[in-house]
């Protein structure tokens, strides 16, 4: 039986992107680091312009994601390094007409570090370059990452899924 994640975010769009949502799954990993697991629904996108089908996102310090989300302060960074080396920086999610799957680990921080902050989505790509956050774009999705005490039996994706390309079963 696979591990069932210790934490969620669960992701909702903002004003402008009421039909973004998704969920990010964070899975402890012994001998440390995170793996995180995230899928997301509703992502803008423009056909002619395919390279604008990257969205960066990153881990936030806090965990507000009252609209406009601009509650959630600077990219996690405890160590007070430059942009990309940031905890809080992760890749970018690949769109896919809207749709999002992401798997990746990061040993740059252990899941208690992040319990209680925001995962970001943001509008573009993340240039690993420009400080201080990689020249994103807006914030238009939000979720606080929040800890899961027990299996999570009820603990679903959404189902008013805009594509859900994998029809895939519950990740636990
Ligand atoms: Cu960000």
């Amino acid at each position: 039986m696979r591990p069932y994640p210790r934490a969620y975010a669960e992701i909702a769009g903002n004003a402008d992107h009421p039909s973004l949502h998704g969920t990010a799954y964070f899975y402890p990993i012994p001998s440390g680091g995170v793996l995180i697991e995230t899928e997301v629904w509703g992502l803008p996108y423009q056909s002619t312009t395919p390279g604008r089908q990257f969205y960066g996102m990153h881990i936030h310090e806090t965990g507000d994601c009252s609209l406009p989300f601009d509650k959630t302060g600077s990219h996690y960074n405890p160590g007070g390094l430059p942009h990309p080396e940031h905890a809080g920086d992760l890749p970018p999610l690949l769109g896919n007409s809207g749709y999002a799957y992401g798997a990746f680990y990061t040993d740059r921080f252990e899941l208690p570090e992040v319990v209680g902050r925001s995962l970001i989505i943001h509008s573009a790509p993340d240039d690993f370059t420009t400080q201080p956050s990689g020249n994103a774009g807006s914030k238009i999705g939000c979720g606080v990452i929040t800890e899961i005490f027990q299996r999570p039996e009820n603990l679903l994706p959404r189902t008013d899924h805009i594509i859900d390309p994998f029809r895939r079963p519950l990740p636990f």
